[in-house]
């Protein structure tokens, strides 16, 4: 049945893990995948998740489904820590809140939700560039893809004037996906300033505001101040959708917590509204899995273990800014003639290097460095044990 099946070719960041494996250079560095790693390079559980997952464990709970928008302990507590605690859409009973799988699922129940109601145009503007998965889930949901200007190769920032020109002159009421922190992969976000004319301008063209929140708290290490963006868009009356992941902030990426959710004008709406995410979800997958969702749920429900992870989010935070100052200074000291400021000026997980394609097979090939063509690499993949063999590198391909 499947001769016709053509070959298709690999993921472009997850192959990067395959030729890393299949390196067997021992000082081999792995900058690819967007996972954070202790300074001893390996994957870190959060102590606040396993001592929620000591608690559930100890709980006994039953294996009954959750209701197919989740947990409710669960959204609840998502729904405060996006968009603050008392927040009005809250209090006000209009936002609707599912719990998701992961941040992907939350973007494609989104995109599937857009694909079935929104009212105006179905096309979806991204940051260009943007995630790359953005691509094939607005695709896969059934919208067009459009691109707005982003980023500036010149300046290794932000193209701001770019950005506004290409949201006043997308047609009036289009949809907008914004990175609420974090960019992915740039690392360059918008300042508050800007943040406050990108919500005047769509508000004045009536744009429809999606936010991906993959990274609360991972950006500058506090959790408030990552949703910065989204809270002020609501604020200004933005009826906003929003995605949340809790793969990096939590470190739970393969238990798959995340959550969607949507601004609404009041709670009749709300009612409405949420009646046919449920109808959209169940023949999805029925209902999300419980375990990863109860794990979250008793961080953020329990004050003190709260205050526990968001401090050890800040300590991640914390480590991803040293390790990027650490490159930079290393870069430097090798007596580097190019600027790398952008490398501790941009924010989160990724640095965006401005390395050209041919320099970043080089620094696999030669170095046994890998990272995505695109010159981003994951900062969180940087240890005190690599940085100085990995600025090196760098040095020797970039002259
Ligand atoms: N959105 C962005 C911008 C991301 O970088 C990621 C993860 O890398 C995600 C969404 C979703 O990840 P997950 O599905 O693991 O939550
Ligand atoms: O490194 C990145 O940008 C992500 C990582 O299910 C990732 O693509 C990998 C698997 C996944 C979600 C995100």
């Amino acid at each position: 049945a499947w001769s016709k099946v053509p070959q298709g070719p690999p993921d472009a960041i997850l192959g990067i893990t395959e030729a890393f494996k299949a390196d067997s250079f021992k000082e081999k560095i792995n900058l690819g995948v967007g996972a954070y790693r202790d300074d001893k390079g390996k994957p870190y559980v959060l102590p606040s998740v396993r001592a929620a997952e000591d608690k559930v464990v100890a709980s006994r709970s039953d294996k009954e489904y959750a209701g197919i928008t989740g947990i409710p302990a669960f959204t609840n507590a998502a729904a405060e820590l996006a968009y603050g605690s008392g927040s009005a859409v809250i209090k006000d009973d209009r936002l609707v809140i599912t719990q998701t799988i992961s941040g992907t699922g939350a973007l494609r129940i989104g995109g599937a939700f857009l694909e079935r109601f929104y009212p105006g145009a179905k096309k979806v503007y991204l940051p260009n560039p943007s995630w790359a998965n953005h691509n094939a889930v607005f695709k896969d949901s059934g919208l067009e893809v459009e691109k707005y200007r982003y980023y500036n190769k010149d300046t290794i920032g932000l193209d701001f004037e770019g950005l506004i020109e290409d949201i006043k002159a997308a047609p009036e009421g289009s949809i907008i996906l914004l990175h609420a922190c974090a960019h992915n992969p740039t690392g360059v976000d918008p300042t508050q300033a800007q943040w406050r004319q990108i919500s005047d301008v769509m508000k004045s063209k009536g744009h429809f505001a999606f936010f991906d929140m993959a990274y609360q708290g991972f950006a500058s290490g506090n959790a408030d101040q990552d949703a910065f963006a989204p809270r002020h868009f609501v604020a200004e009356g933005h009826n906003i959708a929003l995605c949340q992941s809790f793969a990096k902030n939590m470190g739970l990426y393969g238990e798959r917590v995340g959550a969607f959710s949507l601004v609404c004008e009041n709670a009749e709406e709300k009612k409405r509204v949420e009646s046919q995410i449920k109808i959209l979800i169940r023949p999805f997958y029925s209902n999300p899995p419980i375990h990863g969702a109860r794990v979250a749920s008793a961080i953020m429900n329990d004050p003190s273990l709260n205050e526990q992870w968001l401090g050890e989010v800040k300590g991640m935070a914390d480590r991803i800014i040293e390790m990027r100052s650490l490159l930079r200074t290393n870069l430097e000291k090798l007596g580097s003639k190019h600027d790398w400021s952008h490398i501790t000026s941009q924010i989160g997980m990724f640095a965006f290097t401005g390395l050209k394609p041919e320099q970043m097979d080089a620094l696999a090939k030669e170095h046994s460095v890998y990272a995505t063509k695109d010159g981003r690499i994951s900062v969180a993949g940087i240890t005190t044990g690599n940085v100085q063999r990995l600025a090196e590198s760098i040095f020797k391909v970039t002259g």
